[in-house]
């Protein structure tokens, strides 16, 4: 029997969630992606958005499969994003530095999964690095920090398979380490 894990890629829209759940995923990812058809903010360029959710599959091993929801970007969805992130092994939250205030939107992702983050891994992905001339590094430690939390922050391009894969690599190393504490708690 195989068994499965489950993750979830959160963060803002255009973040890169249906992005790095493409990379990976060893199956044909199943998008539901519209045309954004309401005024929330979005790039030039970005015409469609996630409306329920992304879902990918990635094989590890003969027996164990990742299974990867990625969360939809509007924030009326957000509902479904405490749904979605119910049970899972871990949740990588990407953030787009390249938006108008990426430190208010982790500010907004922490709030959101605050009561799951204490025991659900989490890992930070920064994306979109290569459109920014620089960002504070130091803010968005102080920002994890505000909220009782130590997590990894990466700079991840969501495109590049590399990329996704260091990220879980990292969130299942986290995974573990919960486990073990767990264990001996
Ligand atoms: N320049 C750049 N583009 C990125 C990066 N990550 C993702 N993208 C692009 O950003 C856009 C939005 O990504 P998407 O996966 O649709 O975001 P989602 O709304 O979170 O699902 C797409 O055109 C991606 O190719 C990055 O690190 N740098
Ligand atoms: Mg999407």
């Amino acid at each position: 029997m195989n068994s499965l894990i489950k993750l979830v890629i959160s963060g803002t829209m255009g973040a890169g969630k249906t992005s790095a759940i493409e990379a990976i995923s060893g199956i044909p990812p199943i998008r539901t992606d519209v045309a954004i058809s309401d005024g929330e903010s979005l790039r030039p360029g970005k015409t469609t958005t996630t409306v329920a959710m992304d879902y990918g599959e990635l094989a590890l091993d003969e027996d164990q499969v990742l299974v990867i929801f990625g969360t939809p970007g509007q924030e009326r969805y957000d509902f479904m994003c405490k749904i979605l992130v119910k049970g899972a092994l871990g949740m990588l939250l990407l953030i787009d530095l390249s938006a108008e205030d990426p430190e208010r939107d982790l500010t907004y992702y922490l709030s959101l999964y605050e009561s799951q983050l204490h025991n659900t891994p989490c890992v930070i992905g920064l994306t979109h690095e290569d459109l920014v001339r620089n960002f504070n590094a130091t803010r968005i430690y102080e920002i994890i920090k505000g909220f009782g939390l130590n997590l990894p922050v990466i700079l991840l391009d969501a495109r590049s398979v590399a990329d996704v894969t260091t990220a879980i690599e990292i969130l299942l190393a986290q995974a573990e380490e919960f486990e073990i504490r767990e264990a001996v708690a």
